[in-house]
């Protein structure tokens, strides 16, 4: 055992500080040394204590925060899953427990939630100057000359597993235009946060007319990445109602009940409603009985998505190389700001011009 400069909190109680921690890193096939460690909403979720489902691993007072990583290895003791030193690498968040599907490589899809999570549901995370893994759990970047946006691969893969399941739910009738593609539908992302930026592009790749939308504007720099990416914005708590002709499918990032049944109401028939962001703490919010019978009688799917397997990390890979070739130095603009490990103010002061606030560890 010896001390490690790390971020941490207590959870689920919350709470944030930058200490050295006592941890035993020793005996992994694979050490690693974090270079970039972003921060979402996750994470500010756990130290304001809003998300009861985080806890500390067993026999811990505190738990390592951080889940978004993007490190390099420092030493290999095997050359399983081709990880050498000097790679640089993602390490997935969730590690399995021992039913069918963990036992499949889905952990994503915990059948009886026996798994963890790095950095939210008892196992340390990645926010401290270095940790050991087993290469199983490490997804190589095969171009690390996409730089620093390899860190927004984490984020990404939960988009990927998402629009998995779109596809999966959208089959049961047929979801796509005459022509057969999807440039006559609408879709709405409902936030404006790092999470909401990567499921818009995701939602341009598939041809979508799409839209975000949050309650209040956007500042200079969200305002430029909506202009050179494409995709469109509204205050929906504005007069303007671009929606008007309703929307195929409505992904929700804010976790607001009251919010997230605003958007329902604007879906079609075969409509699809993602639901992805959490907020424990949120106020209730009345479905009545109109509201069913919208969803029954128009054939409207809600459906709930988290996390991603490995096959999402390497689309991720996928997608961020080819982004960045096509949105160029806009891509690279996701990332608003770099801040030290010390400077734990900013998990409780979320900056208005955030897309991604990383840590830099180097
Ligand atoms: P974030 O940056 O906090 O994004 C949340 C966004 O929702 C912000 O832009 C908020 O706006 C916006 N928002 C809050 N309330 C409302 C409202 N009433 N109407 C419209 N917009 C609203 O967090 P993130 O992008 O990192 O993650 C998004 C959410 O997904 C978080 O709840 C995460 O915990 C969750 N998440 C889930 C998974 C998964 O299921 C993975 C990663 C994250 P503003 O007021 O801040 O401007 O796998
Ligand atoms: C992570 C997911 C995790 C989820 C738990 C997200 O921030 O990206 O991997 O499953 O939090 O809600
Ligand atoms: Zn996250
Ligand atoms: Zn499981």
């Amino acid at each position: 055992m010896a001390k490690y400069n790390s971020i941490l909190t207590n959870a689920p109680e919350g709470g944030v500080s930058y200490e050295k921690f006592e941890l035993d890193i020793s005996g992994f096939e694979v050490n690693l040394k974090p270079l970039l460690t972003g921060i979402c909403g996750t994470d500010r979720g756990i130290v304001y204590g809003s998300l009861p489902f985080a806890y500390n691993p067993h026999g811990s007072s505190r738990l390592v925060l951080g889940h978004e990583s993007l490190c390099r290895v420092t030493d290999a003791s095997s050359n399983n899953f081709g990880i050498k030193k000097g790679d640089y690498v993602i390490p997935m968040v969730r590690r399995p427990g021992k039913c069918l599907n963990c036992l499949a490589g889905r952990s994503d899809n915990c059948s009886d939630g026996d798994k963890h999570e790095a950095g939210i549901t008892g196992l340390h995370g990645f926010m401290r100057e270095e940790f050991g893994d087993s290469a199983e759990y490490l997804v190589k970047v095969p171009d690390p000359e996409i730089g620093d946006v390899a860190v927004l691969t984490e984020p990404l893969k939960n988009v990927c597993k998402a629009f998995e399941v779109f596809d999966t739910v959208s089959r049961k009738s047929i979801f796509t235009d005459s022509a057969g593609t999807y440039h006559e539908k609408k879709s709405v992302v409902v936030g404006t946060g790092s999470e909401a930026f990567l499921f818009a592009l995701k939602s341009i790749d598939y041809g979508f007319q799409t839209y975000i939308t949050n309650r209040h504007g956007l500042d200079d720099v969200k305002d430029e990445f909506v202009q050179k990416t494409g995709m469109n914005f509204y205050d929906y708590s504005s007069s303007v109602e671009p929606e008007k002709d309703g929307f195929d499918l409505a992904i929700d990032t804010s976790g607001d009940p009251s919010t997230i049944f605003r958007f329902l109401r604007k879906l079609n028939n075969n409509g699809i409603l993602v639901l992805f962001g959490t907020n424990g703490k949120a106020p209730p919010a009345n479905l009545d009985g109109s509201d069913i019978d919208h969803i029954i009688e128009r054939n409207i799917a809600v459906i709930g998505s988290v996390d991603g397997a490995r096959i999402h990390y390497e689309k991720a890979l996928q997608d961020l190389t080819r982004w960045r070739y096509q949105y160029g130095s806009a891509l690279q603009s996701m990332i608003t700001d770099k801040v030290s490990p010390e400077d734990t103010q900013i998990f409780t002061k979320k900056p208005s011009d955030e897309i991604k606030t990383v840590i830099d560890w180097s």
